[in-house]
């Protein structure tokens, strides 16, 4: 089982076949300090490994999904100490995760808080979700993962405009600048991405995890060898059971009894 043991900073459960992990920080935001890093990875990477998981929420509070990374822990440090440690180097290991990740975002996802959302493949947004990168205000810029994949989520324009100024986006800005791809009513937040994983994880987890690489290939590399390497990942879907039962089942007009979820 995936049990809460040894975590102070999130909550890990399993509802069906989605892994659910809540931040837990209430009294600071959600600010992600090195240990909460540390746990959430860890926890997701057993997911990722759990056959009997097919994907994963990551969600905060009602008031935060995460206020960014833990100004305290960070204010005193020197370069020395952040580039000895290389500070955050370890959220890199979430995003090498095969399973697909749905980020379930209510309240501030600000600064290390939107940078974690945007790790994620898919980020569903309550009504009430604020995302911003205030870097600047504190004299530092997103560092982790903010201004590449904020860019390529919504543009250069707008990753500039919140960059530099700091200024934050609602739920609605977000969803039309592409940063999210469904906004709902704060109260059916966690149902919906619940659902939204629960249907992932009803397909072939092999195959899902073929067509995240796939569809993240295209956001991190060029087109002409992204598409290389997807058609690479579709012919090797071939190589599974799961292809079969499915086609098979099309064919057949009946429902695929998927053997890999
Ligand atoms: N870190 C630490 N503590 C925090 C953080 C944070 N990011 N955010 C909030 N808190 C704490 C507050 O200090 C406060 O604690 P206390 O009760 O002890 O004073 C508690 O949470 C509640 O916060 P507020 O009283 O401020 O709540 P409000 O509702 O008044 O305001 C805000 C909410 C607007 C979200 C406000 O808390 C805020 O502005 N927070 C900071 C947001 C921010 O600047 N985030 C960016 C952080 S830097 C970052 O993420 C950089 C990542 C990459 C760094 C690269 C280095 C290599």
């Amino acid at each position: 089982g995936h049990e809460n043991i040894g975590h102070e900073n999130i909550r890990v459960e399993t509802r069906g076949r989605v892994g659910l992990i809540t931040l837990n920080r209430p009294k600071v935001l959600n600010a992600l300090n090195k240990s909460t890093m540390d746990e959430l990875v860890a926890a997701a990477t057993a997911f990722d490994a759990d056959p009997g998981v097919g994907a994963v929420v990551i969600t905060g509070s009602a008031k935060a999904f995460a206020a960014g990374a833990d100004i305290k822990e960070m204010a005193s440090q020197s370069y020395m100490d952040m580039y000895a440690a290389d500070w955050f180097r370890h959220w890199e290991d979430l995003t090498r995760l095969r399973i697909p990740l749905v980020a379930a975002v209510s309240g501030y996802a600000l600064g290390g808080g939107c940078e974690l959302a945007m790790m994620c493949d898919l980020v569903i947004a309550a009504d009430s979700a604020r995302f911003g990168q205030p870097e600047i205000s504190l004299g530092v810029l997103p560092g982790m993962g903010g201004t590449q994949r904020l860019t390529r989520a919504v543009g250069k324009a707008l990753a500039m405009d919140m960059i530099l100024t700091g200024r934050q986006i609602d739920a609605e800005e977000a969803l039309r600048a592409g940063l999210v791809s469904r906004v709902v009513a704060a109260e059916r937040l966690l149902d919906e991405a619940l659902e939204a994983a629960g249907t992932i994880a009803e397909k072939s987890k092999p195959v899902a995890m073929l067509a995240k690489e796939a569809v993240s290939t295209a956001f991190e590399t060029g087109v002409t060898h992204g598409v290389q390497i997807e058609r690479r990942l579709f012919h090797s879907a071939f190589a599974t059971e799961d292809q079969k039962e499915g086609m098979a089942a099309f064919v057949e007009k009946r429902k695929p009894e998927f053997r890999h979820r």
